[in-house]
């Protein structure tokens, strides 16, 4: 047992005095922990709504189209809820999204969900980072109500992931991601730390006092921009009481050659893994892909060494989206990187449902 594992036991029985309202979380959390002495579960974005070149026709998977089995891992997004729409931001709409999530479980896999909240102060996207919107919204802030309303529209999704008899579905709640970039308006250089510290931690209460007994929850800050280190990577940091996995999320772009992205993946991973062992956390790759993967043979030469290095239990490559090439991130039938990630999927590290069922 590498130390990894032996602090994440420690965290099973830490956590145990919880256990009794974050029963289905701790069930996930306690299987995460398993999983990672195994191997890494390969997840996709969006993995059952759409791919390079389909949308919305049910059954349909790239990565299944290319190696016979589904992600064990499916990210899903719910951006634009908070509105009360019926479809994300991508299109993609919330009741499918409730099913897909319920059939990802069903078959033995796991589900993590983010969330491109839109700013609360313009009415425009998660990318719009004007108006001071995290002072706004915290309690004493003029939008303090109105952030309830979009937080409890969260919660009551979360809470109707239900299977058929009732048994709530765990996922990964990864909220207020990429926070040390500054593109978000809840990210660098748009509120303090403290604030965000704030905003997270009430986004955990305000979730966990309706019941929301299904979330593990994550905290996934982006690339540094020089070397990573344990304070920078740890400086939004909302508690140990209120975490339970850590990542990262690092995107390779055609600018970059594989080496430099394998320098970061490793840059961030050493950190991550430390953080990990420090606070018993699990840790993962939250979020990468390469857009469009102009490299055929990126998956085993690019990605996998260094995935092997690290003991994560999951990476999470991004959406496959129908209508955008550069939006393309796993392999689909057709595409040059076919057959490398046939040769990913036969891996004996690389795990997918069947493996993990
Ligand atoms: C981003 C991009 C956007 C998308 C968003 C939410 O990283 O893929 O095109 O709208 O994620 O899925």
């Amino acid at each position: 047992m590498n130390k990894i594992m032996t602090t994440l036991a420690a965290l099973a029985i830490a956590t145990s005095s919880v256990a009794a309202s974050r029963q289905p979380a701790i069930k996930l959390i306690n299987r995460l922990a398993q999983i990672q002495k195994q191997g890494i579960m390969i997840g996709h974005q969006d993995d059952p709504m759409y791919g390079c070149s389909w949308s919305w026709e049910e059954g349909r998977s790239d990565v299944k189209e290319v190696c016979g089995d589904y992600p064990a891992v499916m990210g899903f997004d719910l951006g634009d809820m908070e509105l009360g729409k019926d479809k994300n931001l991508d299109g993609v709409p919330f009741d499918r999204m409730r099913k897909e999530i319920v059939k990802q479980h069903e078959r033995g896999g796991i589900v993590t969900l983010s969330w491109h909240s839109n700013n609360p102060v313009t009415g425009k996207n998660a990318w719009d980072f004007e108006g001071d919107a995290v002072s706004k919204i915290l309690p004493g802030g003029k939008l303090n109500k109105k952030f309830c309303s979009w937080l409890g529209k969260i919660t009551d999704f979360i809470l109707s992931l239900k299977t058929a008899d009732g048994k709530k579905v765990p996922v990964i709640f990864r909220p207020w991601h990429e926070m040390s970039g500054g593109w978000f308006w809840w990210g660098e250089g748009r509120c303090t730390t403290e604030q965000y510290k704030k905003l997270y931690r009430y986004t955990h209460d305000f979730m966990m006092r309706r019941g929301c007994s299904n979330i593990v929850w994550a905290y996934s800050p982006n690339l540094a921009d020089q070397t990573e280190t344990v304070e920078h990577y740890e400086k939004y940091y909302p508690g140990d009481d209120v975490v339970d996995l850590i990542g990262i999320d690092i995107y390779q772009r055609a600018e970059h050659s594989n080496a430099q992205y394998q320098g970061w993946l490793r840059s961030e991973l050493d950190v991550v893994k430390k953080v990990g062992e420090n606070r018993k956390k699990l840790i993962a790759l939250t979020e990468t892909g390469y857009n469009n993967i102009p490299d055929s043979t990126w998956f085993t030469q690019a990605l996998l060494p260094v995935l092997k290095e690290y003991p994560i239990c999951y990476v999470l490559l991004w959406r496959n989206a129908w209508d955008n090439p550069m939006e393309n991130y796993i392999a689909a039938p057709g595409k040059p990187s076919e057959q490398d990630f046939k040769e990913f999927y036969n891996d004996n590290k690389t795990l997918f449902v069947k493996d993990i069922k």
